[in-house]
Formats: C-alpha cells, structure tokens, sequence
C-alpha cells in the first residue's frame, strides 16, 4: 500500500530533503509551509516521482491549520506519516537581553504549532488504529547552552510531548518517534540570525555539518522499519560535533 506522508517546514532544508527522497521512494506527499512559490516549484519538481499536494499555513495560526487540513482532497486525506519539522530559533541572545517576539515565535511554532498539526491529524490515526508521527526536536532539547534559553526550552518541550504522544497514542497502535539533530546546515542559522548569512556561516566554519539529506535517510529508515518496530528516540550528530559547545574545528 502506498503511504502518505504530511511534512510540516517543506520549503528548506530538512523538511524539503525529507519530502524529496520520500517522493523519490514512492509515498504520497503532502507538503506544508508558509511560502507558497516554494511549494508549488516542489509539488511540480516531485511529481515527477509521486501524487503530491501541497498545503499553504502558518502553524501558529489555529483556524488556518484545521482548515487547511480538513481541506486535504479525499486522495490525501488519509495521512500514515506526519512528520512534525516545521520550527527554526529566533535570536541567540541571553536571557536578560532577549526579545519577547522571538520568544512568542519559537514558543509559537516550534510548540503550539507542532501541537495544533498533531491534533488536526491524530483522530483519523485513532480512528483506524495505526499511523507514524515523527517529531523533530533538537540536541538543543536534550542540553541547554548559552544563550539558547528559550529555543532550548522550546525543544524540550517537542522532546516532552514526543514522549507524552508516544504514552497517550500507544493504545492505538499509533508509533511515534523523535529525531534529535545537532548541526545541520540549512536556512535555520540564517533565520535565527535574522538574514545575517555571514554571521550564519560562521556556525558551520571549520567543520563539515550535517546536511538536510542525512536526516532525511534517518527519516526514511525509521519509516520503512516493520510495523512492530519504532525508533522512540535518536540523537544525531556530524562527527565533528560532541554536544551543543564541543565542535573541532579545522
Ligand atoms: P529551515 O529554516 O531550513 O526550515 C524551516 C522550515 O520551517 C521551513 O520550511 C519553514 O517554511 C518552516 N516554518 C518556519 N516557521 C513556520 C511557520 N510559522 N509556519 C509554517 N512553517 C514554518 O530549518 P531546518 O530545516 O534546519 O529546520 C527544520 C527543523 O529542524 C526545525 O524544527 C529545527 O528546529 C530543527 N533542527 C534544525 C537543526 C539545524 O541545525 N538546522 C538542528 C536541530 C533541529 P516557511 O518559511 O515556508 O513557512
Ligand atoms: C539546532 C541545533 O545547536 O543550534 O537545533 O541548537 S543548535
């Protein structure tokens, strides 16, 4: 049976690799995002591949994320694999010098907008007693570092609610799992640093990051294990990487 896959954060980065190798593996998709040109070049450049439809919303924005879903076409409707990706840290500033905007924005996407998709999409995964929902959380869910504060905090909460869905979803057969990122080049940096792609790249300087694909290999192995087999929990690093602050650089 072919299965549909909705990825939240489809235009960039992970969610993008991930809707690209699992078009290229034969599941339907359903790409989300909030920048329509981006999603409609990808619906076309994957449909060479598979069925795709694309959904534009904001996940903070509760009436939009419901609609948009109940709206899906009866062909896309039956969702097997919600890939939770949508998110991105705004600022790295200490807690005494933060801005209250960015912290509504990660609090609000990264945690109530993971929250509002899950719940649009979780009834009907009850309904038929089965479904796969794959929270991307962070290292940064797993260790604060300086200045993280608020982004950590968001993460933390995804790795808390991972588990909490896994506990309340179990009697439903329901599988749900969490991947734990460290650096991983993608747009991420340049948004945290709001369009500063100098200071963007400084992050990944000296090393060799992660890149989207490997995390959407990760995705794809963990999607294709037989039903009786859930990957709970996986923290990913680039070599280079030991924990948040331990990088070695050249
Ligand atoms: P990108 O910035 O490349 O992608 C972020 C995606 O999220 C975009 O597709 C963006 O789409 C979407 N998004 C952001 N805000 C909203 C919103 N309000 N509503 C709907 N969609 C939104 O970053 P990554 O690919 O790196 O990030 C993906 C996930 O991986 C995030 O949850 C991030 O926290 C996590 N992660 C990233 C790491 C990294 O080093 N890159 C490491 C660990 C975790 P659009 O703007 O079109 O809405
Ligand atoms: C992204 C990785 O280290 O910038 O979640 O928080 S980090």
């Amino acid at each position: 049976m072919i299965k549909t896959a909705l990825i939240t954060g489809a235009t960039s980065g992970i969610g993008k690799a991930t809707a690209t190798l699992l078009a290229q593996n034969n599941f339907k998709i359903v790409l989300c995002g909030r920048r329509k040109d981006r999603l409609e070049a990808l619906e076309k450049e994957l449909s060479a591949f598979t069925a795709v439809h694309h959904l534009c919303f904001d996940v903070r924005d509760k009436k939009a994320v419901f609609e948009s879903i109940a709206s899906l076409p009866e062909a896309f409707a039956d969702i097997d694999i919600l890939v939770n990706n949508a998110g991105n840290a705004h600022g790295l500033d200490s807690i005494q010098n933060g801005d209250m905007d960015d912290w509504d924005a990660m609090i609000d996407i990264n945690v109530k907008g993971l929250l509002y998709v899950s719940k649009a999409i979780i009834p009907k995964m009850i309904a038929k007693e089965s479904g796969h929902i794959i929270n991307i959380g962070s290292i940064a869910g797993k260790e604060v570092y300086p200045n993280g504060n608020v982004y950590c905090a968001s993460k933390y909460a995804v790795d808390a609610l991972n588990q909490s869905m896994r506990i309340d979803l179990n009697p439903y057969g329901i599988r749900v799992g969490g991947i734990h990122p460290g650096m991983v080049e993608t747009e991420f940096s340049e948004v945290r640093f709001k369009g500063d792609t100098e200071r963007a790249a400084t992050v990944y300087k000296g090393l060799t990051p992660l890149k989207p694909e490997d995390i959407a290999d990760i995705i794809h192995f963990v999607v294709t294990r037989p039903y009786h087999v859930n990957i709970a929990d996986l923290i990913v690093y680039p070599t280079a990487q030991a924990s948040p602050t331990i990088v070695k650089r050249n």
